[in-house]
């Protein structure tokens, strides 16, 4: 098995854990870019978005209640944040086992095109 994030699943990488259940895995990126940067990802295995069928999407709704969970236990669901799921190359998607930053405790840059 050679995905990073079933390694750090797997205990074989260690990680600072926000949260865990039997389904999602969360944890403290290694290159925060805000006060809390968390990423969240699924224990299944899936590269991106895309290779989630429309009968396991309920996932993605289990992670967005975990993300609003742990945005109030740490607070930032009062003055917001950010979810961020990059998907593919141009996506600038770097670890190909889906994840979602969120990023929390700064007030974020807008995009600009
Ligand atoms: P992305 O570019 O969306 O694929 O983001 C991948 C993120 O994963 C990036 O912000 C850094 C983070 N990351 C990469 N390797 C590790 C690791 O070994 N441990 C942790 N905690 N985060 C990692």
């Amino acid at each position: 098995m050679s995905c990073l994030f079933c390694k750090i699943i797997d205990g074989e990488i260690p990680c600072t854990k926000v949260y865990e259940d039997d389904k999602v895995l969360a944890f403290n990126d290694i290159n925060p870019i805000a006060p809390y940067h968390i990423l969240v990802i699924p224990k299944k295995h899936y590269d991106s978005i895309i290779d989630i069928d429309e009968k396991d999407m309920g996932i993605v709704a289990h992670i967005h209640t975990v993300i609003n969970k742990i945005s109030s236990e740490k607070g930032f669901d009062k003055t917001g944040f950010r979810i961020v799921n990059n998907c593919g190359e141009d996506g600038g998607q770097e670890v190909k086992h889906i994840h979602y930053h969120v990023l929390g405790g700064k007030k974020l840059p807008v995009y600009e095109n």
